[in-house]
């Protein structure tokens, strides 16, 4: 934000209660919402999924399941910039009790366990601490299942679970300082208002090592690209973990509970497991694989500008753009391939907006021959780290960041 003090003055408690108001999220209660699965036939192409606006605060989105809501970025809106609108920002919940309004007031955040001062702090005493603010793509362990070959069961994602913005709000350790971590502490756990729909479901709940909580990146969020967040993205608080995966960015935070003893619930131990290979990949059926909590993103890089199958006029320079991010640490290098992977060159970055962010680049070439071509893009982090030419495999099709290819006609 370029003027923060604008900017916390507005997120005073009415504005909150407005955003939040009955009115502007009755739409939630509607239909619509209680909609129960829509066949997907994904398969056949992204492009054939229906695309719904029945969502409060959420303009056109993929549909991929109403209840608990699971909505898609269509793939078009990450060329028109760097952040990702909140109206076009995508969803993903666990369960399908979720409030649909959020009283301001009432509200605490609590905090709790192995703490020398259990907290339970209000919106304003939230807002009251230092401002933190930082770019960091949000992406769903699972972002591009749906081309996972052979299938994995979940949600079908393309490659529209994730979106950049830019996150204000708080450092989780200057919330856990002020109630202070005992020694012995080993993880912080994160419950937001979201219920299971089932008496005996596992409550979504996610936690952190303790020192990664405290590393002044970790952050509360109470706004993104300078609005409240989105009721579906986690209104009043979510959290943010500045390049892992979404999964641990849990939304309408209301509970933080320092824990002396490893968490081994549900959504620690059995979901949200990766094979603790390279690249998180193994063979279908192989047996004996050691699962590790998913963690780190990895980089990846996407055209938003040239659909596959996409006629380009050949003798003509062609401009190609897109998106890329580095996965855990920046992006040093976006490289484009016009021949299949045969010949690579490096494309110009568009400005840095933190190295947790999407980074834009764009380049331009002539196609020369006529007929079928294959463009193929690459991110090379600045870890050293770039995309495999091989897909990964894993039973939850995760951390998929297989180089993309767009095959193309040159005429
Ligand atoms: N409270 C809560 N937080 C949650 C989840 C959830 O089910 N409940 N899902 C997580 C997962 S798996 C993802 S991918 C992201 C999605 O964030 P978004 O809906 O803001 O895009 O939220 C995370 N935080
Ligand atoms: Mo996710």
């Amino acid at each position: 934000m370029s003027n923060t003090s604008l900017f916390r003055a507005a997120l005073t408690r009415r504005q909150l209660m407005r955003q939040a108001g009955i009115a502007g999220l009755a739409t939630l209660a509607s239909p619509a919402w209680a909609e129960t699965m829509v066949t997907l036939p994904f398969p056949g192409g992204v492009g054939d999924r229906p695309i719904t606006t029945a969502f409060p605060q959420k303009g056109a989105m993929v549909l991929q399941r109403t209840r608990p809501p699971l909505l898609e970025t269509p793939f078009e809106v990450y060329d028109t910039g760097v952040f990702t609108p909140n109206d076009r920002f995508f969803v993903r919940w666990h369960w399908a009790v979720i409030p649909t309004s959020v009283d301001v007031d009432s509200f605490r955040l609590n905090v709790h366990g192995h703490v020398n001062k259990p907290l339970s702090l209000t919106l304003k005493d939230v807002l009251a601490l230092p401002q933190f603010e930082i770019a960091a793509v949000n992406q769903c362990s699972g972002n591009s299942r749906g081309f996972f070959a052979p299938r994995v069961a979940g949600g079908e994602w393309g490659n529209g679970a994730m979106g950049n913005a830019r996150w204000t709000g708080v450092r989780l350790k200057d919330v856990l300082d002020r109630a202070g971590v005992k020694a012995g502490a080993v993880q912080v756990r994160f419950n937001g208002l979201d219920k299971p729909v089932v008496k005996d479901g596992p409550d979504f709940i996610k936690s952190l090592a303790v020192d990664h909580a405290r590393d002044g990146e970790v952050m509360i969020a109470y706004a993104m690209n300078g609005q409240q967040l989105p009721l579906l993205n986690g209104f009043p608080l979510r959290v943010i973990v500045p390049g892992w995966y979404a999964t641990y960015w849990v939304k309408m935070l209301n509970d933080i509970e320092v824990l002396d003893s490893p968490d081994t619930n549900f959504w620690m131990k059995t979901a949200y497991t990766i094979p603790d290979t390279p690249h998180a990949d193994m063979k279908p059926g192989q047996a004996g694989v050691k699962m590790v909590p998913i963690n780190r993103m990895n980089p990846r890089s996407f055209i938003t500008n040239v659909k596959s199958g996409e006629t380009i006029p050949a003798g003509k320079p062609a401009v190609v753009r897109g998106i890329a991010f580095g996965g855990d640490t920046g992006v040093k290098r976006v490289d484009l391939s016009a021949d299949g992977g045969k010949t690579w060159h490096t494309t110009h970055l568009g400005r840095d907006e933190g190295r947790y962010g999407f980074r834009r680049w764009e380049t331009r070439f002539t196609p020369a021959a006529k007929g079928p071509a294959t463009l193929m893009v690459r991110c090379t982090n600045s870890s050293g780290e770039a995309q495999p030419t091989q897909a990964n495999w894993n039973p939850a099709g995760f951390m998929r960041n297989v180089i993309e290819s767009t095959p193309v006609s040159v005429a």
